[in-house]
């Protein structure tokens, strides 16, 4: 090795090494019991090699009749939930999340400003994937018996969950989801996050946990038959609920 290159590799493993012992320093001063609870991710597992797509609503879109109008259900999955796919592809670009699964993203990602559109499209296309099934026609009209009893313990009765439930996607400032979630705790909770952020997004959400039921409050879902009447289509959202997925979220979340 000639003498310049020894130096300078000397040198580069010289600065490594500082910048290692700095940041495990930093590592230690910022340990908190926040951070302690909350370990860092496994690497993502899958390598994505093809691009997002839309997937099926898997029933027709009139389904949701009169709960939830046709034509709302067209534009809603056909035009809205197609943007935030074809946008994602293109934010994903270039980037570190470009071979990510859809999950490993929603995951990682940050609230700087070069994250936004991934967040904002990565979102937009895991809660409308979600939402869709939740929403489904043909399941159950009632929570599977250990989800009720898990609905009562957290929430007392039922009538007292959905008052919550609605008062958080009343709540909600603008566009946004109300979500039911099952917490570290193995719980229950209601949530609300804006725009298109969700409760895995461990980086972003003030509150995290495992989605098993959640309602888009943005106006595209809802104004063309309730227009300014965000509680009407709150009230009609219990009935197109399919209990039956929800349970089977419930089950998996409590693992
Ligand atoms: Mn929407």
């Amino acid at each position: 090795m000639e003498k310049r290159t020894f130096l300078k590799t000397g040198l580069f493993l010289g600065i490594a090494a500082a910048t290692t012992s700095f940041l495990s320093a930093c590592k230690t001063a910022v340990s908190s019991p926040a951070n302690a609870a909350t370990p860092p991710l496994p690497p993502p597992k899958l390598r994505r090699t093809t691009p997002f797509t839309l997937p099926p609503l898997g029933y027709d879109s009139a389904a949701l009749e009169p709960h939830i109008d046709k034509m709302t259900m067209e534009i809603h999955h056909g035009k809205h939930h197609n943007a935030y796919v074809t946008n994602l592809n293109d934010a994903v670009k270039d980037t570190v999340y470009a071979e990510y699964e859809l999950e490993d993203i929603v995951a990682r990602i940050s609230t700087s400003d070069a994250d936004k559109k991934i967040r904002n499209n990565a979102g937009g296309h895991w809660n409308h994937t979600f939402f869709w099934q939740t929403i489904a026609p043909g399941g159950s009209d009632a929570p599977s018996s250990n989800l009720d009893n898990a609905i009562h313990a957290a929430f007392e009765t039922q009538d007292k969950f959905k008052e919550q439930f609605s008062n958080a996607a009343k709540g909600v400032f603008g566009s946004g989801w109300a979500w039911l979630c099952v917490g570290k705790d193995k719980k229950l909770f209601i949530t609300s996050t804006p725009n298109q952020d969700n409760p895995l997004m461990l980086n972003v959400s003030k509150q995290l946990g495992t989605p098993i039921l959640g309602l888009d409050v943005w106006e595209h879902a809802y104004y063309l038959k309730y227009q300014n009447k965000r509680p009407d289509y709150i009230t009609a959202f219990y009935k197109t609920i399919n209990w039956k997925v929800v349970s089977d979220r419930y089950e998996k979340a409590i693992g």
